[in-house]
């Protein structure tokens, strides 16, 4: 099976310019391809995470991987599918944005094995230093404002407005495909179905520029979900790939709450898992839901391949922590993680009795609750059911002298703070 048919069986496949002309090239010859992401923040979060993760298979298949840093189209700003006019980022900003991005899409491709090593490039490299004359000589001059006017990316904007700025930015990313055909022979360009309008703008370009020039565009589906929201956003925001704006934690917790409709196909979109293991986990999703086999291979291989394995295992630690309510066994930062979206309560570290900090913590409604409560068996400390009305809350409670985790009731958890 070659790539695009594992990319068909996976759905990944939105648009082609040239189904068969890309099939044929894909399989004569090692191909360079590219994709880009422009800085507009500080970090990657799953959104992105899909063509990334296409550049690997192309890699994983033979082909050479270009990932592109917008250093310099990052300071412009591209229209698609965007409502309105980006503000612009300060140099410094963007400088800085586009560093911890490279380190980020680094960690997914093989820099060093093979004749198909993936290369990291930057656009302010060569747009930084364009000059006025060049570009509306001879770059500006093969985009008819027609043309330009068209594409979906404008026309969604006459209404509410676009600048002249946002208005060329497509003109220097199919600069940019240009560049990279002529300097590194790539011949193809992926992204998200958003980015189709800039990438056929691209080859128009090599068209023209290039005489005999043969050059793909492909794009990947939006990802949505099931219940209509959409996809990658929690309570929280965005989910992160920066381990400190979403913790591994938090990120294997997205995954394996993966509606059962929605499942199967992100094991397709996102894992590298063989077609056979996907097909038994989706046998495995519709005879045997509550397992929740296939959100656990899900959210499994995705920390794993964000995060690393000890990530992994330290997310799933907190996870069956709390599932069992073992609390007692986790560290004072597996605490912190695993408890950031529970009520907490700093508390002077004063001894006090179990029955006054539920009041004080207003974990219990009243002193006369807070009793009854106890009496009934309704109260944890770390786990641990007190039942205890003369307990008295010490040093030997805190996990670390840090934290004492609370537990009213089935599962409503409060952290106590020292
Ligand atoms: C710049 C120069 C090029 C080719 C492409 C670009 C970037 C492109 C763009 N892409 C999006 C993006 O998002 C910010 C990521 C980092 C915080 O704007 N004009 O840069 C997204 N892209 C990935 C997918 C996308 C797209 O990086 O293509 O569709 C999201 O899935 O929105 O020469």
């Amino acid at each position: 099976m070659n790539i695009l048919q594992d990319l068909e069986f996976r759905g990944l496949i939105n648009q082609q310019t040239d189904e068969k002309g890309l099939s044929e090239l894909l399989n004569s010859e090692s191909v360079r391809l590219y994709c880009g992401f422009d800085p507009t923040a500080d970090s990657l979060h799953i959104g992105h995470l899909l063509p990334v993760l296409i550049l690997r298979r192309f890699q994983q298949a033979g082909h050479q991987p270009i990932a592109l840093v917008g250093g310099g189209t990052g300071l412009i700003g591209d229209p698609s599918g965007k409502k309105a006019e980006r503000t612009l980022n300060e140099k410094e900003t963007v400088a800085m944005f586009s560093d911890r991005i490279k380190g980020q899409l680094s960690r997914f491709l093989d820099f060093e094995n093979g004749d198909n090593q993936a290369v990291i490039a930057n656009n302010y490299d060569w747009i930084g230093s364009l000059d006025v004359i060049t570009f509306l000589r001879d770059i500006g001059k093969n985009f008819g404002i027609n043309y330009m006017m068209a594409k979906d990316s404008v026309q969604s904007r006459i209404e509410s407005g676009i600048s002249f700025t946002e208005f060329s930015y497509m003109i220097l990313q199919s600069y940019d495909f240009l560049n990279l055909y002529k300097t590194y022979n790539c011949k193809l360009q992926i992204g998200g179905s958003d980015q189709w309008g800039n990438i056929t703008a691209g080859l128009e370009l090599i068209r023209k520029s290039e005489e005999d020039a043969k050059a793909f565009g492909l794009t990947v589906p939006l990802v949505t979900k099931a219940d209509g929201t959409k996809f990658g956003k929690t309570e929280g925001g965005a989910v992160w790939l920066d381990a400190e704006k979403t913790s591994p934690y938090e990120f294997y917790q997205f995954w394996i709450n993966t509606d059962d409709r929605d499942v199967v196909k992100y094991l397709k979109y996102f894992t590298f898992l063989s077609h056979e293991e996907i097909t038994a986990l989706e046998a495995s999703a519709n005879e045997a839901p509550e397992k929740r086999e296939a959100q656990k291979a899900l959210a499994g291989e995705m920390t794993e391949l964000v995060h690393g394995k000890a990530a992994l295992e330290q997310a799933i630690r907190i996870s069956q922590a709390l599932f069992n309510g073992n609390i007692a066994e986790l560290t004072a930062g597996e605490i912190k993680e695993g408890f950031k979206d529970v009520p907490s309560y700093n508390h002077s570290g004063e001894e006090v009795g179990l029955i006054d900090l539920l009041v004080e913590s207003k974990i219990s409604p009243s002193k006369r609750q807070a009793r009854e409560d106890v009496t009934n068996g309704a109260i944890y400390i770390n786990g641990e059911r007190i039942q205890d009305l003369q307990k008295v809350m010490t040093e030997a409670d805190r996990i670390e002298g840090q934290f004492t985790v609370i537990r009213r009731g089935k599962k409503k958890y409060t952290l106590i703070q020292y």
